[in-house]
């Protein structure tokens, strides 16, 4: 039998789409029609669970799906056994404590004491041991941030990404306790057939984010400005240089990130730099 690799991936939710993005981003391709639960790829040893987040770490524990993207958030609470893979910069958020907007609050002591709402009992747990602060922990699944108001808890302790909603429940931030960002997890065990399909989607994903921050730059100058263009231009090994029609004139080409870019742009057109386009890349294969 071919081995096929099992991802589990959020149903619907704020994952969802940045994470299957991804696999079409890698040429990975499946078809997610509404309600699906599962999906077999056309053209890769794949096949697709849509399940929910919070379920995700277990199947990968129990080797029903062999790799799953979650939030570190999910990951770090649900403390299953399974390999951290790989960090992929998306739904990016915090896990914070928020306390009525009108209290004061000098530091973490002030929790003493206090009982906080949590859908995280276990990061905001390892928190309040962490700085020696005994509170109690009121555990609920969601609509934590309206706690307070309906005299639920005194304090919160839930992800922010905006912060509107604290804002729009009377909250005030106080404390970060928890950064995150999706991860991908796998089965640690993964056999060694698996473990090569996974190490072809790290490939994939690879050259797709290396060309995400990068552009290719194509300029023209004359040929006496090269060597002073050239520092600007880090490029993958040396920039491409080739005459235009024009004598006395070049044509520089040359891959460099977006932020490199962005602080160069200046300097490149002082040092002689013209008629510079700027390209996105699809993928950057080393
Ligand atoms: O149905 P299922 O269980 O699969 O999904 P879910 O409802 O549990 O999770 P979902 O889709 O809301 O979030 C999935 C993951 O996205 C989370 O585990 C986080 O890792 C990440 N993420 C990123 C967020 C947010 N941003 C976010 N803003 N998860 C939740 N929120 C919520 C938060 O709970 C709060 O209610 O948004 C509100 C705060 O947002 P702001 O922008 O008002 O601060
Ligand atoms: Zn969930």
């Amino acid at each position: 039998m071919n081995d096929v690799l099992r991802i589990a991936v959020q149903k619907s939710g704020r994952l969802s789409e940045d994470s299957l993005n991804l696999f079409k981003e890698c040429g990975i391709k499946f078809d997610n029609g509404a309600g699906k639960l599962k999906a077999t790829s056309s053209n890769f040893p794949a096949e697709f669970l849509f399940l929910r987040d919070d379920d995700i770490p277990g199947y990968v524990e129990d080797g029903v799906a062999d790799m799953g993207i979650v939030g570190q958030n999910v990951h770090v609470e649900t403390n299953k056994n399974v390999s951290e893979t790989k960090l992929l910069g998306f739904s990016k958020c915090r896990l914070s404590i928020a306390i009525p907007r009108g209290e004061v609050y000098n530091g973490v002591t002030d929790l003493e004491g206090k009982s906080i709402a949590t859908s995280y009992p276990i990061i905001l747990g390892n928190f309040l041991k962490e700085h020696g602060v005994t509170a109690h922990i009121h555990e609920i699944s969601g609509s934590v941030e309206i706690a307070p108001s309906i005299g639920l808890a005194d304090a919160v302790c839930d992800i922010v990404s905006s912060g509107g909603t604290l804002l729009s429940n009377g909250l005030k931030e106080v404390e970060v306790i928890f950064r995150s960002e999706a991860i991908m997890i796998s089965y640690p065990k993964l056999s060694p057939e698996k473990q090569d399909i996974l190490n072809q989607i790290l490939f994939r994903i690879d050259a797709v984010q290396r060309a995400k921050n990068s552009k290719y730059v194509v300029l023209n100058t004359r040929n006496e400005n090269i060597a002073a263009i050239r520092a600007l231009l880090p490029g993958m090994k040396a920039p491409s240089i080739l005459p235009l029609a024009d004598e006395g004139w070049s044509s520089m080409h040359s891959v460099i990130t977006e932020q490199d870019f962005w602080q160069n742009i200046e300097k490149l057109r002082e040092a002689g730099a013209e008629g510079i386009l700027v390209m996105p890349i699809e993928k950057i294969i080393y």
